[in-house]
């Protein structure tokens, strides 16, 4: 194989050699975002190791964000995702029309009492409450973001409405927001954002703060997503003024 025999490899499980041998290709760009992996059975044949053992590798490439299943379509290499910086979409959306399935894994979802934090950006006095939602924001199997929404009472009926999607379950009520400030930011991830996310501590990241408003001028969305550096483009169409 052009990879290069596995033996020269070391002496880890053959499913490791191979996950090295294919991680190598990956960033000597043999293998490219959004190329296709040969079949299973190609793969076994060409490194001369069980279909068991390619499995193994390739499910642990697939949780680790690098390589990406589409149903029926095979495995490929996960590209990073180009996001427009100037329409307000949802994550939802956003990976929709990309051919991803978006997925959510939830770290909370609770009513509380703002906080005086929440309570400037959003506009809301002292004793109002609020929804808060936090969640690892997934496309297909690869994490992508990790999400903190804050949302004021008046917008949904219970926490327990969003589900899927939060600007689904706030266009059901009439509340998705009309307009939106962003204000985007450099991270370093810290260790527990690295584990939720399946990076190294210290990997570079966007902070994004969306404050999403209705057409009468409400604020009724505070947004934090940190998205991992390493699989997002952030592309803007820019205009002369008049
Ligand atoms: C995006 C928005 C976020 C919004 C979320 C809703 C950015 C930077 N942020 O992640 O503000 O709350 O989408 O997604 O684009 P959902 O409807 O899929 O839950």
């Amino acid at each position: 194989s052009e990879l290069g025999p596995l033996d020269a490899l070391g002496r880890a499980p053959l499913y490791q050699r191979l996950q090295l041998a294919l991680r190598g290709a990956i960033e000597r760009q043999l293998l490219k975002p959004e190329d296709a992996l040969p079949p299973e059975r190609d793969l076994a044949s060409d490194f001369d190791v069980s279909r068991i053992t390619v499995r193994k590798a390739l499910d642990g490439l697939v949780a680790d964000g690098l390589l990406t299943r589409r149903h029926g379509a095979g495995t490929f290499v996960a590209g990073r995702v180009e996001k427009q910086f100037s329409k307000l979409t949802s994550f939802s959306e956003d990976m929709a029309s990309r051919g991803r399935v978006p997925r959510s894994e939830w770290l909370s979802k609770v009513e509380s009492l703002v906080s005086p934090d929440e309570s400037l950006t959003l506009g809301l006095s002292p004793g109002s409450r609020v929804f808060r939602f936090s969640r690892i924001r997934f496309a297909d199997q690869m994490p992508m973001a990790i999400e903190e929404s804050t949302v004021p009472s008046f917008a949904l009926g219970s926490a327990d409405e969003v589900e899927a999607s939060l600007y689904e379950a706030l266009d059901i009520r009439g509340h998705r927001p009309a307009r939106a400030l962003q204000r985007l930011r450099a991270v370093l991830f810290d260790a527990e954002q690295a584990r939720l996310l399946r990076i190294e501590q210290g990997a570079p990241g966007l902070l994004i703060e969306r404050r999403g408003y209705l057409e009468d001028g409400r604020a009724v969305e505070m947004t934090r997503s940190w998205y991992r550096g390493d699989a997002y483009d952030f592309v803007a169409e820019l205009n002369a003024q008049a």
